[in-house]
C-alpha cells in the first residue's frame, strides 16, 4: 500500500509538556514516527511518497486564521532553541512551540492531503504518516500535541467528493475532529475512546454529545471504562462500524492512534499487538476507500510493530 511520510517532523522536538505545572518530558517524541517509517521499511511491502505541497487555504477550512497565523508568528519568531508555552490559542498545556513547529504542522497536514487525493485516484488503502498529530487542534486552538487536525483538513478536502465517514480509534476522543463536522449531515464522526470523565481531554467525547441542527444524529461517541481490553474493544468496534456501514459513506479517514496498547506510557486500555492486525481487517471488510491517519501512541519500543501488525490487516485476503 502507499504510505506518505517525510522527516521534516524532526524540526518539531519540544523537549517538555506541563503537567499540573511542572515540566515534564515529553511523550510526543520524533523516535514515534522514525520507528513507524523504519518498521515499514524494513517490511518492504509498501510505497513510500513524499507529500507535496497543497495551499494554506486547506488549513483555513478548518482553523481560524487568526489562530494559523498565530502560530506561524510565534514559531518563526522563535530563537533555535527556545521554547514558547503559549498563553493564548491553546486548550491545555500540552502543545508547547518550538522553531520548527509551524513548518511541521504545515507538512503534516500536506501528508494527510497527499494521501487524501491518492484515495480519488485509487481504491487502495492510504496511510499517513502524520507527526505532530492533529485530532485535538480545533478551529482556533492547539492542544493534546495538536497543532493543526491532519485528519480534519483531509475529511473536509474529501467532502467535496463525497460524503465522509470518519473512524477515531485513538485512545483520546478526538474533540477537534467532533467539533469540525457537528453541525454536518455529509460527514459522520465516531469515536471509541477511554471515558472521558477520567481521561484527558475530560471535556468532550460523552455519549450525549450527537451533532447539533442537521448534524444531530452524525457524531456517535463510544467512551469505554479503564482496562478496556482487545475483546471489549472488538464489540465495540462492531457496533462502530455498522454505524459507519447504515451511513453509506464514499470515503472512510481512520484517525489510528497506538495509545490504547497495554504498555502505553499514557494510556489505560489494555489491548494487545495482535488486535491491531484484527481492528484493520474490520476496517477493511468495509470496502470502502480508506485513508488511515497517524494520531498517538507513546510506547516507542513496540510502535513499529504495532503499525506494521495493524497494516498487514487491511491488505486484500
Ligand atoms: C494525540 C494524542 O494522543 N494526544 C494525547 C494528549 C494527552 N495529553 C495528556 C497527557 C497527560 C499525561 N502526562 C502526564 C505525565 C505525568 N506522569
Ligand atoms: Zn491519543
Amino acid at each position: 500500500m502507499t504510505i506518505v511520510y517525510t522527516d521534516a517532523h524532526l524540526a518539531h522536538q519540544p523537549p517538555h509538556e506541563i503537567y499540573e505545572g511542572e515540566l515534564v518530558a515529553y511523550a510526543e517524541k520524533a523516535a514515534r514516527a522514525e520507528v513507524i517509517i523504519k518498521a515499514i521499511r524494513e517490511q518492504g511491502e509498501h510505497r513510500i511518497i513524499a507529500p507535496k505541497e497543497f495551499p494554506i487555504e486547506h488549513i483555513y477550512a478548518v482553523h481560524q486564521r487568526s489562530y494559523v497565523d498565530f502560530l506561524q508568528k510565534r514559531s518563526e519568531k522563535l530563537e533555535k532553541g527556545r521554547v514558547l508555552y503559549p498563553s493564548y490559542f491553546i486548550s491545555d498545556t500540552y502543545a508547547p512551540v518550538t522553531p520548527g513547529t509551524y513548518v511541521a504542522s504545515c507538512q503534516a497536514v500536506n501528508v494527510a492531503l497527499t494521501a487524501a487525493e491518492q484515495l480519488l485516484t485509487s481504491q487502495q488503502p492510504v496511510y499517513a504518516l502524520c507527526r505532530p498529530p492533529g485530532h485535538h487542534a480545533e478551529h482556533h486552538s492547539m492542544g493534546g500535541y495538536c497543532y493543526f487536525n491532519n485528519a480534519a483538513v483531509a475529511a473536509m478536502y474529501l467532502s467535496a467528493q463525497g460524503k465522509v465517514a470518519i473512524l477515531d480509534i485513538d485512545l483520546h476522543h478526538g474533540n477537534g475532529t467532533q467539533h469540525t463536522f457537528y453541525d454536518r449531515d455529509d460527514v459522520l464522526y465516531v469515536s471509541l475512546h477511554a471515558d472521558p470523565s477520567v481521561m484527558y481531554p475530560h471535556i468532550s467525547g460523552f455519549t450525549d454529545e450527537q451533532g447539533r441542527g442537521a448534524g444531530l444524529g452524525y457524531t456517535i461517541n463510544y467512551p469505554m471504562p479503564l482496562g478496556t481490553g482487545d475483546k471489549q474493544y472488538l464489540a465495540k468496534l462492531h457496533q462502530a462500524l455498522q454505524d459507519i456501514q447504515h451511513f453509506k459513506p464514499d470515503f472512510l479517514v481512520v484517525s489510528v492512534g497506538f495509545d490504547t496498547f497495554i504498555k502505553d506510557p499514557i494510556g489505560g486500555f489494555k489491548l494487545t499487538i495482535p488486535v491491531y492486525k484484527q481492528l484493520a481487517s474490520h476496517i477493511a471488510d468495509l470496502q470502502l476507500p480508506t485513508l488511515l491517519v497517524q494520531e498517538g501512541g507513546y510506547n516507542v519500543e513496540h510502535l513499529g510493530m504495532m503499525a506494521t501488525t495493524f497494516l498487514s490487516g487491511l491488505q486484500p485476503r
